[in-house]
């Protein structure tokens, strides 16, 4: 059977094809059902080889929340105090026009950088997301926003060691002997790839998972390996020392497609396996087995999350994890290599969406995970900034440093306008609010980071109420700042979409926008995932064509991170980069800040929860009652010592500040590590704060990636559960 668009009546009942919006490797494809412009339901489109006819947790009642009562749909203006909640309706009229006076006075006061945009992925789409609002703040003149808050780490590193290639097809995991997923729990962040890793099981492979936490992924693993959070360098550099020593290498491989070898090997020779157990907490022999496993077994594949960037030496260790399958000839066959990202196969035309060529001679690039302190006037801006632009993003409850950021938004000369579908706790501290559609009122299409599939979102309804979307949204304030006079700024959805592709792509050959539209997805036309072997004979995307153990980027200190910055690269700081892979311990560990750990022992990590997506679903009842409330996982001896027991109250505090969750005692977490799932809404949470108040807005080693694992905490019990957060 094959489904079409908008072809299949029962009744009234309409089935339209559409695309799961959000920031998830899997961009499934959607099948809605809408009956007199309602939706009804929504389901996994069984045609999609990647998603197979099944959504997620998350998504599965998408309809509940298209029709929820608490959408935002019409625009509102602060009536109560900053954060209170309190709004009143206006007209889109009005919304825009205090927006448009304000800005202009902000501008002739203390020029456009006054003005800044944040955002990032609350829709993937490729019109409505990442870069839907660049070109009108690149011509404004505003503060760039970087959004450096995920993978920019990672994908510095792998550029950097085997260049923008999307590597390994997912779906040739089928093929692979030996799966490793690492800092990657794929059964709730990925879990479309599932099925082809148990394939590739029934056919023999071997998986294993390399996490602090017996994950529900590590649970169904052949080994769980636990590892110390922010080690994983030390581990990856100690298998090159056991690769090297006993010469399990590809030796043929090594010289034809790699550079940097003797160095390299030099560089290794100080990572053994007792050097190594002792930074990681994996006993001597079980490294060495992990070593003499990953290269028996040809092809084998390491699966990276993207929680495996988030400390200080983040970047490094995805260099040293890049490096391995060069080492050992995984790249021969498909199947074998590294996946981090599949973005870079897709032919999306980056440079007309973000528009460089609209920006003013010099912009301010501010980067966004440093919010809060430039809220609080921590970074001495000159000029400050006066107005801040929220789409796409819940800043209060995703960014680091959270008291901070609300400190910030309580400012009353601070004017904050936001897009959003639902009261968030950031849009809570909007002076004006606007309403946002959700991706079945809007025309849309979509790359993917975790397949090779363009996959197409055909509006399924009207839009609710007032409802826009954001490329509506940006069209409307163009009108309003006089950006009319350029046609760019007028175009429809349609023309955007013609313009957003490289259809001339040979990725996209034979493919044409009606067909797309027509089935809702297409294959980028790459060799069928049991041929797919890009670097089975080298050419890497690298400037040397080799996999770069030394890395010529490094060398040069040639770092440009243009997607995260609307296009801008000019004023890139040269970083010193050590151009062979390194261990880089965490910032605040035990072993590495004795003096912070006397106070604060314990270190906190806050991945993925399973039913809410980043902070998204933090308000849907079905989610909620899934995920439960906030929680914080513990080893029994942490607990011991600190006589707190499950189902209690407890607070989790440093310096930043403190949140409140009730205590699980469990042997999945490793000692010395507590778990607290991120994505919780304060208003959810009991007291004042959620994860975010403990966690820190420093950067990793490369690509400005955040470092919101590399904290350490204490943690005690509260009895009256009344005590303030700090
Ligand atoms: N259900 C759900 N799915 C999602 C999302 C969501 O919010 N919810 N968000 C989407 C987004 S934006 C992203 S970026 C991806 C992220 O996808 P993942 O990277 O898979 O997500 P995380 O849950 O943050 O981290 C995965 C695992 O890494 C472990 N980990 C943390 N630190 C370390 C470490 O230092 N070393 C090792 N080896 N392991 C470590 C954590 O314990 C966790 O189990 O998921 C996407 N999918
Ligand atoms: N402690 C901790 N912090 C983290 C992470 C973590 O694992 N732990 N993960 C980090 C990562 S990997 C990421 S990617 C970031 C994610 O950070 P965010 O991008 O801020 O993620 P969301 O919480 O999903 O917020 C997206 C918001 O956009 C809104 N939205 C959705 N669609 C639209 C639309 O079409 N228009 C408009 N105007 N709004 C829309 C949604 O309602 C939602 O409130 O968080 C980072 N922060
Ligand atoms: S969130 Fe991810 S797994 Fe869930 S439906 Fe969307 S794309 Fe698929
Ligand atoms: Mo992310």
């Amino acid at each position: 059977m094959s489904i079409k668009n908008s072809n299949i009546k029962t009744d009234d009942i309409k089935t339209i094809i559409g695309a799961c919006p959000h920031d998830c490797p899997d961009t499934c494809s959607m099948l809605i059902s809408v009956q007199s412009d309602k939706v009804l339901g929504v389901r996994g489109n069984p045609d999609h080889p990647f998603t197979r006819g099944r959504l997620c947790a998350k998504v599965i009642n998408y309809q509940d929340r298209v029709n929820s009562s608490q959408r935002i749909l019409h625009p509102m203006r602060r009536i109560g105090s900053k954060g209170s909640g309190q709004f009143r309706r206006i007209s889109w009229d009005e919304a825009l026009k205090e927006i448009g006076d304000c800005w202009n006075k902000i501008i002739d006061d203390d020029g456009p950088q006054a003005i800044l945009p944040y955002s990032y992925l609350g829709t993937q789409g490729i019109i409505n997301g990442l870069n839907v609002g660049d070109p009108f703040f690149n011509r404004l003149g505003a503060t760039i926003g970087e959004r450096t808050f995920c993978d920019s780490g990672a994908s510095t590193a792998i550029i950097m060691t085997i260049g923008d290639s999307a590597a390994v097809d997912p779906e040739s995991l089928v093929h692979s002997k030996y799966i490793i997923l690492w800092a990657c729990n794929i059964l709730s962040t990925n879990s479309h790839l599932w099925p082809f890793i148990a394939e590739a099981r029934k056919r023999g492979a071997k998986l294993v998972v390399i996490d602090p936490f017996r994950t529900r992924t590590a649970r169904k693993a052949d080994w769980h390996i636990p590892i110390l959070p922010g080690t994983d360098g030390a581990l990856a550099l100690g298998i090159m020392h056991i690769l090297i020593k006993e010469n399990l290498v590809d030796q043929d491989y090594i010289d034809k497609y790699t550079l940097g070898y003797d160095e390299l090997k030099i560089r290794v020779e100080d990572y053994d396996p007792e050097t190594v157990s002792v930074a990681t907490g994996i006993a001597a022999e079980d490294i060495c087995t992990l070593a003499r496993e990953y290269a028996g077994n040809n092809p084998a594949v390491i699966r990276i999350g993207v929680a495996i960037e988030r400390h200080a030496g983040g970047g490094q260790t995805v260099r040293a994890l890049a490096c391995l399958p060069a080492l050992t000839g995984a790249w021969r066959k498909p199947g074998g290599g590294i996946l981090q990202m599949t973005t870079w196969a897709h032919p999306v035309n980056w440079g007309q969406l973000m528009r460089p060529d609209m920006l003013p001679e010099s912009p301010r690039v501010l980067n966004l995970w440093r919010l809060g302190q430039a809220l609080v006037d921590e970074l001495s801006l000159d000029p400050p900034i006066k107005s801040l632009m929220i789409y796409n993003a819940n800043p209060v409850v995703t960014g680091a440093d959270q008291n901070k950021i609300i400190a910030g938004l309580q400012r009353e000369d601070l004017f904050t306008v936001v897009s959003e579908q639902f009261m968030t706790d950031t849009a809570r501290y909007a002076d004006i609010l606007l309403p946002a559609t959700t991706q079945l009122e809007q025309e849309d299409i979509m790359f993917s980071w975790g397949h090779l599939y363009m996959t197409y979102n055909n509006r399924a309804v009207s839009p609710l109420g007032e409802a826009i979307s954001n490329s509506e949204l940006f069209r409307r304030l163009a009108y309003v700042m006089g950006f009319d006079d350029d046609p760019y700024f007028k175009r429809s959805d349609d023309q955007m979409i013609e313009e957003a592709i490289i259809w001339e792509s040979p990725m996209l050959k034979d493919v044409d926008l009606e067909t797309l539209k027509e089935k809702g997805y297409v294959r980028l036309n790459i060799p069928g995932p049991d041929h797919y072997a890009p670097h089975a004979e080298g050419n890497f995307r690298t400037a040397s064509g080799k996999c770069e153990f030394k890395s010529s980027v490094a060398v040069s200190g040639n770092f440009v991170l243009p997607l995260l910055r609307q296009g801008y690269d000019g004023d890139q700081p040269k970083d010193t980069v050590d151009p062979l892979p390194h261990y880089i311990p965490p910032r605040e560990t035990p072993q590495t800040n004795k003096i912070l750990a006397k106070k604060y022992p314990l270190n906190l990590i806050s991945p993925k929860s399973h039913t809410f997506l980043n902070s998204s679903y933090g308000n849907m009842k079905r989610q909620l009652r899934s995920a439960g409330r906030q929680f914080i996982l513990i080893h029994p001896e942490d607990a011991k010592s600190r006589k707190i027991e499950t189902d209690q109250k407890v607070k989790i505090f440093n310096d930043r500040g403190s949140f409140i969750a009730s205590v699980t005692v469990t042997e999945d977490v490793m000692p010395g590590v507590l778990i607290a799932p991120s994505g919780y809404w304060l208003e959810q949470n009991q007291g004042k704060g959620t994860v975010q108040s403990v966690t820190s807005s420093q950067f990793s080693d490369l690509g400005r990636a955040p470092t919101f694992s590399d904290i350490l905490v204490e943690i005690k019990s509260t009895y009256s559960g009344n005590e303030k957060s700090k």
